[in-house]
């Protein structure tokens, strides 16, 4: 059994349509995610702001407000809880050169109608948080935008999200590319740091992705601690990644078990969740498997961070203190070795 409650998207259940090919699984109703969500485990749900309410485009603010409250008596009927809403700017026409940065001021008040309508969707469903996956707001013709402007533009929009709802907190999910190439905002500092800029650095913090952060070429678990530092994690997105290659988006922990034990291991040691955070899985299915078989992953998922668990639960922080205290790094680590392979 866990120590952590679990989240999920209704995209980490999916048809397995890629760049390079068409989806090869039918389409599951929202309701039935919840359905096998709550009986595999999952403690609350992760949105977009177009999961919750398809077509937003095209409703009124009241519409929107009106599609969220049946969202959130479908959780009720499966105890699920929501996790957070996250402005879906990546995939509208509106946003193809970014929403809060993008060069057309029609298209960044288009985004902050997005971001709004978020905060309207997420207290329907009882979210604490608005998540800003970054994914456009970037360049992939570096000289196309002003960067120096543009952070300001994020801020600005964080800003404006806090003046929106008093409650509200602002979770970043940097990202240091893909889609774009150049991202304003790519790692967990360049959150820590937009956070201390912002009106309110209390309300604005991380969400740490295990893949994003290798993507950057920087370790998952030191990231976490950078966040958790400032107190600052408010998620994680647990996955894996074999190196620098596309993001995968893959199982937990199915690349580096030791990198899994250290992320699990920070997320223990300094009493992530008590303050009511949840581990978030962020990963996709393989695009091999079988219809029915679409939870599998998620299901692995939980189950090495379990494993790790077990792993931390372990730890003998006497022995580590004492090859410390001798400062016998290698003797350190085979205990580190065998503790992962016993
Ligand atoms: C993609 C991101 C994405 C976000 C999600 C929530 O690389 O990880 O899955 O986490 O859209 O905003
Ligand atoms: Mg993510």
């Amino acid at each position: 059994m866990s120590r952590f409650r679990f989240t999920v998207g209704p995209w980490n259940v999916n048809e397995g349509l890629d760049a390079f090919g068409p989806a090869v699984r039918p389409t599951i109703a929202l309701e039935e995610k919840f359905r096998k969500f709550s009986e595999i485990g999952i403690s609350a749900v992760q949105f977009h702001d177009d999961d919750a309410v398809p077509n937003i485009n095209d409703l009124s603010s009241d519409e929107i407000i009106e599609e969220a409250r049946k969202v959130r008596l479908l959780l009720d009927r499966y105890g699920l809880e929501a996790e957070f809403v996250a402005p879906r700017l990546w995939m509208d026409p509106h946003t193809a050169d970014g929403g809060f940065t993008s060069n057309s001021k029609e298209d960044r008040d288009f985004a902050m109608w997005r971001a709004f309508r978020s905060v309207d969707i997420a207290r329907q469903l009882r979210a604490k948080n608005i998540v800003l996956w970054l994914a456009r707001e970037g360049t992939l013709c570096a000289e196309s935008k002003n960067p120096v402007e543009n952070v300001k533009r994020l801020i600005e929009a964080v800003n404006s999200i806090l003046d929106y709802d008093p409650d509200i907190r602002v979770l970043i999910e940097p990202k240091p590319n893909e889609p774009i190439d150049r991202s304003f905002c790519p790692t967990a500092g360049h959150v820590m740091a937009i956070a201390a800029a912002s009106k309110d650095p209390d309300r604005v913090g991380c969400v740490l992705e295990s893949a994003h952060a290798i993507l950057a070429g920087l370790d998952p678990a030191d990231e976490m601690a950078f966040c958790l530092s400032f107190g600052k994690l408010g998620s994680v997105h647990l996955n894996d990644q074999n190196g620098l290659r596309y993001d995968q988006d893959k199982a937990f922990g199915v690349e580096s078990i030791r990198s899994a034990f250290n992320q699990i291991k920070v997320l223990c040691d300094n009493g992530y969740g008590k303050n009511g955070e949840y581990v978030g899985l962020d990963v996709k299915c393989m695009r091999t498997q079988k219809p029915g078989e679409d939870y599998q992953h998620i299901i692995n998922s939980m189950r090495m961070v379990e494993i790790m668990e077990e792993k931390v639960d372990r730890f003998d922080n006497e022995y580590c203190r004492k090859c410390v205290e001798e400062r016998n790094y290698e003797k350190l680590e085979l205990y580190i070795m065998e503790l992962l392979t016993h």
